[in-house]
């Protein structure tokens, strides 16, 4: 155990990062800065090829510099073998993807996979580290097991194991990684130092626990933003229905200083929040867990209310036009990231399509169109629109030039999901305001 706690010390082991996406790449990029020798795995060929040229495909401020960089010193490099790279490996590093089914099951078959690989490579000494979320019970039922079964060797004696979840936010993942603290739990004590000592060489705080106990705590995180935002979604509702606006209401409630209410919008995106609620109640069925799936049905049904909210805007505006053409503005799931996975756009985009509707989509961050046509410019998108439905806050949508919009526009109406336009400033334009959370009706 001195030795390696030395070996971390003095960088001369040698790393693997088996999966470099999202979060994979910038742990890869990371430990290379600091020094070690680190080879990072995928199945990807764009994603090794881009790496060994020293560029990135993952949009991340600074990664593309920091790959370079180590590149070019010799200390980072990728394959699209497994095989050979495990064999040399001191530490591995999983950053596998664990997604849910339709049935909201977690598939755990890209992790398993990768155990496969390791335990036939497995040596002593080896610190075999899982980054991927996981249902709790996953390190000591699933992953200890299999790593132990083809060779004699015991975890937390033979070679090290710790499940160290990742918490960083897409868009600012290098500086989350340094800042933030880091949970670090072994499956026995052993592998929490060990773990902790090399997280330590790139993090600025880690926090030491055990295996069991990090897996609950990084669902809890995630589940609890989720069930915050939820809170903060039905708020929105109740806003709409009683003629208040909820933006004030949040800022007024979140003076108190123990009450920080989320923000309400269109939905929740992204890869974690709308998966790991269900991680965290698929592992404890037994268990009554009315609040976390209320809030995650709350959250997924916003996209319906962004489509009712339309549907009463175009029907308030006068005669409805037969086919009403709506330009979408944001595609990726949150602000200034170019991310659209999960994004709440996606269930809103086919929802005005399935109506029949025509529908163009803008974001000058993201690709994706999710079906409907692709506009290069909110200009474009807006052009001969009904309705100018803003789901994804980006700060390039905070100052449109509403006079020009209206002047492209067939009808003057705006869908505010995010609420960073005005209302009195679209409505002084000629603009009918519609915002999530604005209420509409006189109260009471
Ligand atoms: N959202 C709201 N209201 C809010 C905050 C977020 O509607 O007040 C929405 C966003 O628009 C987005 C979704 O929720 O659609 C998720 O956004 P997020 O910023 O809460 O989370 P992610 O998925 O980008 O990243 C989270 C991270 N949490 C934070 O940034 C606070 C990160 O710490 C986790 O490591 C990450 O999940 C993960 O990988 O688990």
């Amino acid at each position: 155990m001195e030795r390696l706690v030395r070996s971390i010390r003095n960088r001369s082991l040698q790393l693997c990062v088996l999966g470099s996406g999202y979060v994979g790449l910038p742990t890869a990029a990371l430990f290379a800065d600091a020094g070690f020798k680190v080879t990072a795995i995928d199945v990807r060929r764009e994603i090794v090829d881009s790496i060994n040229e020293g560029s990135c495909l993952t949009k991340e401020l600074g990664l593309q510099e920091l790959v370079s960089r180590n590149v070019a010193a010799g200390r980072l490099r990728a394959t699209l073998n497994p095989d050979a790279t495990l064999a040399q490996a001191d530490v591995v590093i999983v950053s596998v993807q664990t997604p849910i089914d339709h049935s909201k099951k977690t598939n755990l078959s890209y992790l398993s996979k990768a155990l496969d690989k390791i335990s036939l490579a497995i040596r002593k000494g080896v610190l075999v580290i899982i980054g991927s979320t996981i249902p709790p019970g996953t390190m000591l039922r699933k992953a200890k097991p299999k790593l132990e079964s083809i060779n004699p060797f015991k975890a937390d004696r033979d070679f090290y194991l710790a499940y160290v979840p990742e918490r960083i936010a897409p868009g600012r993942a290098l500086d989350e990684f340094v800042e933030s603290p880091r949970l670090v739990g072994g499956v026995g004590p052993e592998s929490t130092r060990l773990a902790a000592e090399l997280y330590k060489t790139v993090c600025k705080k880690v926090v030491e626990t055990d295996a069991a106990t990090a897996e609950v705590a990084k669902l809890a995180e995630n589940t609890f933003r989720d069930v915050n935002i939820a809170f903060a979604n039905q708020l929105a509702l109740t806003c709409e229905l009683l003629g208040v606006d909820v933006i004030d209401v949040v800022r007024m409630a979140n003076t108190h200083p123990r009450v920080n209410i989320h923000a309400p919008g269109p939905g929740v995106g992204g890869p974690c929040l709308p998966k790991d609620p269900y991680l965290l109640v698929h592992s404890a069925k037994h268990m009554d867990f009315d609040l976390i799936v209320t809030a995650r049905h709350v959250n997924e049904s916003m996209p319906e209310h962004v489509l009712e909210l339309t549907l009463q805007a175009l029907e308030n505006s006068g005669r409805k036009p037969a086919k009403p053409r709506i330009a979408v503005l944001g595609t990726s799931y949150k602000a200034g990231v170019d991310d659209p996975r999960g994004s709440p756009s996606e269930p809103i985009i086919h929802g005005l399509i399935s109506r029949g509707f025509e529908v163009s989509a803008y974001d000058p961050r993201s690709n994706e169109a999710f079906g409907a046509e692709k506009a290069n410019s909110v200009s474009e998108a807006a052009k001969g629109a009904d309705c100018l439905l803003i789901v994804t806050g980006h700060e390039e949508f905070m100052n449109l030039h509403l006079k020009q919009l209206k002047a492209l526009m067939n009808r003057a109406i705006i869908i505010d999901c995010v609420r960073i336009i005005d209302p009195n400033t679209a409505r002084n334009q000629g603009f009918l305001y519609y915002g999530v959370g604005l209420g509409r009706k006189q109260p009471f």
